[in-house]
């Protein structure tokens, strides 16, 4: 295996010679990006002794804040360069008048979120909301994920500067702090839904550094896995529109959930084409689970009392399979031709609690 100077300088290298800003994008996830030669290299540390870890991994963050800050200065110098190439190429003329813009669209992301809203609020779900920047105890310490937790490394955290006390808060990496500040403020029953913006440090065809979250949470007396199942199999059928959808509870781990499942719904995959609905296929769309009694201990409540289950979803990524809608990225560009073409007219949302509802606004 190479050495991590030698992974390093190759490199900053390659950082060097790059022509391009779409080939230092490709640097740049080939070494920092999940999979990334850095991120794995940074993954293994899991499996070596304590003192040698803490080297290790001082080693290997000096090398990525390095790796981090090559990166950003050459992508300076790409991007005036490429900026100076087009400003003396084009010429504009600024006396045109403005192209007239009359229809208005909503927004993808806007209308999946209010569908899961409309959903479940049929349900007699709540939405609930939170600030985006957080404490590393709402984020993190509350939800089971201690400081030294391997989920911590997985969240690719953005933090902010140290407050005076040497304090860091985070850009929220799930909605779930707000489900702890709820909890925290209330008694059960509660049953909510928290749609809103999260972040993380991770960008490539499927990953966005801001992206949407809609999580769920369900308190009560006697709460179950049926109740679980029966509203996350309920959610799937009506959102994708199919009556007989199959939907298929997989165990999985989550800190913050136990017994935790991934939820996966039925399709066919043809030539790269998706159908979703009964074939012979899995597609994964949900995270879920029943709250882990320490989260409710942390939140005052007594779990011999109270029980509940909560659940998570990517709005993006839903949104995306249900509109056919190919690249992630396109969702921020802004781009009005992409509007007009899957963006919704204004006038169609209230149909969306009528149909969902299935019955008159
Ligand atoms: C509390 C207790 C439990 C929220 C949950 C998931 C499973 C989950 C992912 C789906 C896709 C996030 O956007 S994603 O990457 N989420 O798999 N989230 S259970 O559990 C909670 C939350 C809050 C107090």
């Amino acid at each position: 295996m190479q050495s991590l100077d030698a992974v390093s300088s190759e490199i900053i290298d390659a950082i060097g010679a790059a022509d391009s800003l779409d080939a230092l994008e490709a640097i740049r996830i080939d070494a920092l990006g999940k999979k990334g030669r850095i991120s794995l290299m940074m993954r293994d540390l899991g499996g070596i002794d304590a003192e040698a870890r803490k080297q290790a991994g001082q080693a290997l963050n000096k090398a990525k804040d390095e790796i981090a800050a090559a990166i950003e200065a050459k992508q300076t110098l790409l991007a005036s360069a490429a900026l100076n190439a087009r400003l003396s190429a084009e010429r504009l003329d600024v006396s045109l008048p403005s192209r007239p813009e009359i229809d208005a669209r909503l927004h993808p992301l806007s209308r999946t979120i209010e569908e899961v809203i409309a959903i479940f609020a049929e349900m007699g779900f709540e939405v609930a909301e939170g600030p985006d920047i957080e404490s590393d105890y709402y984020n993190f310490t509350a939800l089971n994920i201690p400081p030294e937790h391997p989920a911590r490394q997985e969240h690719d955290t953005f933090y902010l500067p140290a407050d005076a006390n040497g304090k860091r808060k985070v850009l929220r990496t799930h909605t779930s702090p707000v489900q702890i500040r709820t909890m925290e403020a209330n008694e059960p029953p509660i049953r909510i839904i928290v749609p809103g913006r999260t972040y993380r440090s991770d960008h490539d065809a499927t990953h966005s550094p801001m992206f949407h979250q809609c999580e769920g949470l369900v308190i009560g007396d006697g709460i179950h896995m049926g109740h679980l199942k029966g509203c996350l199999i309920d959610f799937c059928r009506t959102f994708f529109g199919v009556d007989d959808l199959p939907v298929r509870f997989r165990p999985s781990y989550f800190p913050f959930t136990e017994p935790s499942a991934e939820v996966d719904i039925g399709c066919t995959r043809n030539n790269g084409a998706l159908k979703i609905g009964a074939g012979d296929d899995w597609l994964e769309i949900l995270g879920s689970g029943m709250v882990n009694p320490r989260v409710l201990e942390n939140c005052g409540y007594d779990p011999e009392k109270y029980q509940g289950f909560a659940f998570g979803m990517g709005i993006e990524r839903i949104a995306m399979l249900k509109y056919g809608i190919p690249d992630l990225r396109t969702f921020y560009d802004s781009d009005l031709r992409w509007m007009r073409h899957y963006g919704f007219l204004p006038f169609d949302a209230p149909s969306i609690h009528a149909g969902l509802a299935g019955g008159a606004v």
